[in-house]
C-alpha cells in the first residue's frame, strides 16, 4: 500500500457539498454539539415527558418520563451494587424493553457497555470477560458465564441513593465491543460517548428522522447496527421503536400494521425474507426502510422496490466506526451502492500499490471513528496521518457514489454476523484427522455468504463427524455448513492460502 494516493475516479466529493446536493444545508452543524448521548437524551425527555419511547411485542408504551426514571433506578442499582464510571458491564441477552432500559442506565452512569452475542457459549463468552473483566454482567442465563456476578436483563438488584447520572464526558469510553481476533484473542473496540454522538447524529440528520418516527427494532442489541444506529438513534431523534426478540417476517409485519410503524431497519438476510413474503407489500406503509452490515444484492433491491413501491437505502458501516455512506434520502438510492460519506464522515480510497486496480482500501475520518483498539494492538490499522483503514475496498462513481467490491481483511459475514476464517480453523485443526484447513466464505443468495471448511485430512475423516466437532465447540452461526475435502490448499508464493481460489 502506498501512502497518500488518491486515484481521481476515487476521490469523494466532500461530504457537506454531496449532502446539501440532496437536502442537507446545514453545512457549520456540529454533529457532536450534545457533547454525550445521555444528555442529549435527558434533553429530550424533560421537553416531551408523555412520549411514547419504547414498546415490547405486547405494544405497551414506556413514555419519556418514565423511561427516564426506569433508566435511574436501574442506574441505582448498579451505583448501590458497588458499580462505579468506568466499570465495565458485560451484557448478552435477547432484545427486550429491560435489555434497553439496562443498557441506557449504563451509560447514563457512565459505566461501560461490553455487549456479547447471544450466540456464544461459554468458552466464547469467557474469553470476552477474561479481556473485559466485567464489574457485573447483565445475561439472560447466568449458567452461561459462570464465576462473574450477574442478573438478568430486569437488573432486579437492590435499589440504592440516586447517583449522579449524564456526567460522562464526550471522551468517556461508552461501548467496549469486542470482534473476534485471527490471533485468537478478542480485539476490543472502545467507542466514545463521542464517537456514538456523532453517528446518531449523523444518520438523524441523513434519515430525515424525527419525533413522529417509529422504528420496527427487530436486530440484535449487541452490535452496532441495533444498538449504535436502532436503539440510540430512536432516543436521539426523540422517536419510539417497537423492540422486538427476534426477527420474524409476520413478526415484523404484524408489528408495522399495529403499530403504525415508519421505518425497518436489517441485515441483506432479512431483507431477502421480507422480499420473499406474500405480505411484501405491507412494506409500503413504511416511510424508509434501510438495509446494512453486508452487501445488498441488487436483484433484492429490485425485488424490494417492485413489492413496497420504493427503493430501499443501502448503508455501510463499521464497528470501529459507526455509519459511515449511505445513499440519499432524497435523490437516487443506486442499487449495488452505499451512496455518499454520511454528514461529518471523511471518505477516501487508497489504491493497493502496484494493483493497477481501479479500486482501492476505504479509509475514513471523522468524530465517529474510534481512537485504536484496547490494549494499543492494531495500531497499523491506521495510517501515519490518521485515517482508519477499513479493510474493505471501494470504487466510487464519478457522481462520488461509493460501491463497495471486496474486502482486503480475512472476513467472512453471514447473515450479517462476522465469522473471521481462522478461529474456524483452529477449532477444526484441533480434529485428529485434520492435516491443514481453509474456511472461506461461499456465496449463498439468502446468507450472504456461507462458512465451508476446506480440508485436508490426515486420517480417514467424514463430514459429518467435522461438522459435530465445530457445532460442540462453535457458536451456531460460525459453524461450517460443509467441508469439501482438497488434497492440498492452494498457497502463493509467500506461502499464504489463496482463500479466493476456494470460496467459488
Ligand atoms: C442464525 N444462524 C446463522 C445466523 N443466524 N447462521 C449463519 N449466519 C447467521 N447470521 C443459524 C441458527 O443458529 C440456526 O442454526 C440456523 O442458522 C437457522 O436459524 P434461523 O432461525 O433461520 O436464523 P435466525 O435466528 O432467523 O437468524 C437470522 C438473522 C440473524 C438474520 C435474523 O442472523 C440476525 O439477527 N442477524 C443480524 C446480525 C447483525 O445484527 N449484524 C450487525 C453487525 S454490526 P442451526 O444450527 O440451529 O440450524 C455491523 C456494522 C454495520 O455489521 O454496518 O451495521
Ligand atoms: P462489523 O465489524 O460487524 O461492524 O462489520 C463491518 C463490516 O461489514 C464492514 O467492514 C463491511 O465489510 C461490512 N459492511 C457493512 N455494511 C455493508 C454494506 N452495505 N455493504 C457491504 N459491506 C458492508
Amino acid at each position: 500500500m502506498t501512502a497518500g494516493q488518491v486515484p481521481a475516479a476515487g476521490r469523494l466529493p466532500a461530504p457537506v457539498d454531496a449532502w446539501r446536493r440532496h437536502g442537507f444545508e446545514d453545512a457549520a452543524s456540529d454533529l457532536v454539539a450534545a457533547g454525550t448521548l445521555p444528555r442529549a437524551w435527558t434533553d429530550r425527555w424533560a421537553r416531551a415527558l408523555g412520549a411514547p419511547t419504547l414498546a415490547g411485542p405486547d405494544g405497551n408504551w414506556v413514555s419519556a418520563g418514565e423511561l427516564e426514571e426506569r433508566t435511574a433506578t436501574v442506574a441505582g442499582r448498579y451505583a448501590a451494587a458497588g458499580l462505579r464510571a468506568g466499570d465495565r458491564l458485560l451484557v448478552s441477552a435477547a432484545a427486550s424493553i429491560d435489555l434497553a432500559v439496562a443498557h441506557v442506565a449504563a451509560l447514563r452512569l457512565g459505566l461501560v457497555v461490553v455487549p456479547v452475542n447471544t450466540a456464544f457459549g461459554p468458552t466464547e463468552i469467557g474469553a470476552v470477560a477474561a479481556a473485559a473483566r466485567p464489574a457485573l454482567a447483565v445475561l439472560d442465563d447466568s449458567a452461561r458465564l459462570p464465576g462473574v456476578r450477574s442478573t438478568g436483563p430486569d437488573v432486579a438488584l437492590p435499589d440504592g441513593p440516586p447517583p449522579a447520572l449524564d456526567e460522562a464526558r464526550p471522551d468517556d469510553t461508552a461501548l467496549l465491543v469486542f470482534t473476534s481476533g485471527t490471533t485468537g484473542a478478542p480485539k476490543g473496540v472502545p467507542l466514545s460517548h463521542a464517537n456514538l454522538l456523532a453517528t446518531s447524529a449523523s444518520i438523524e440528520v441523513a434519515w430525515r428522522w424525527t419525533a413522529s418516527d417509529r422504528l420496527v427494532l427487530a436486530l440484535p442489541l449487541f452490535h452496532v447496527h441495533g444498538l449504535g444506529v436502532g436503539l440510540h438513534g430512536t432516543l436521539l431523534a426523540g422517536a419510539s421503536a417497537v423492540i422486538l426478540p427476534r426477527f420474524e417476517v409476520d413478526g415484523v409485519l404484524d408489528a408495522i400494521a399495529v403499530t403504525g410503524a415508519t421505518l425497518m431497519f436489517g441485515v441483506p438476510t432479512m431483507w431477502v425474507r421480507l422480499a420473499a413474503s406474500p405480505r411484501l407489500a405491507e412494506l409500503g406503509a413504511l416511510r424508509l426502510c434501510v438495509s446494512g452490515s453486508a452487501p445488498l444484492d441488487p436483484s433484492t433491491f429490485a425485488a424490494l422496490e417492485a413489492g413496497i413501491g420504493s427503493p430501499v437505502i443501502e448503508r455501510y458501516g463499521m464497528t470501529e466506526t459507526g455509519m459511515l455512506v449511505s445513499n440519499p434520502y432524497d435523490g437516487e438510492r443506486r442499487a449495488g451502492s452505499v451512496g455518499l460519506a454520511l454528514p461529518g464522515v471523511e471518505v477516501r480510497l487508497q489504491e493497493c500499490a502496484g494493483s493497477g486496480e481501479p479500486a482501492g482500501e476505504i479509509l475514513v475520518r471523522g468524530p465517529n471513528v474510534f481512537g485504536g483498539y484496547l490494549g494499543g494492538v492494531g495500531a497499523d490499522a491506521f495510517t501515519a496521518d490518521g485515517w482508519f483503514r477499513t479493510g474493505d475496498l471501494g470504487r466510487a462513481d464519478p457522481d462520488g457514489y461509493l460501491r463497495i467490491v471486496g474486502r482486503s481483511k480475512e472476513l467472512i459475514i453471514t447473515g450479517g454476523f462476522n465469522v473471521y476464517p481462522r478461529d474456524v480453523e483452529e477449532v477444526l485443526r484441533g480434529h485428529p484427522g485434520v492435516a491443514d484447513v481453509a474456511v472461506v466464505g461461499v456465496p449463498d443468495p439468502e446468507w450472504g455468504e456461507r462458512v465451508v471448511a476446506c480440508v485436508v485430512a490426515s486420517d480417514t475423516v467424514g463430514a459429518d463427524e467435522l461438522l459435530a466437532w465445530g457445532a460442540d465447540r462453535l457458536a451456531p452461526y460460525k459453524r461450517p455448513r460443509e467441508v469439501r475435502f482438497v488434497d492440498e490448499l492452494p498457497r502463493n508464493a509467500m506461502g499464504k492460502v489463496v482463500r479466493s481460489a476456494l470460496a467459488g
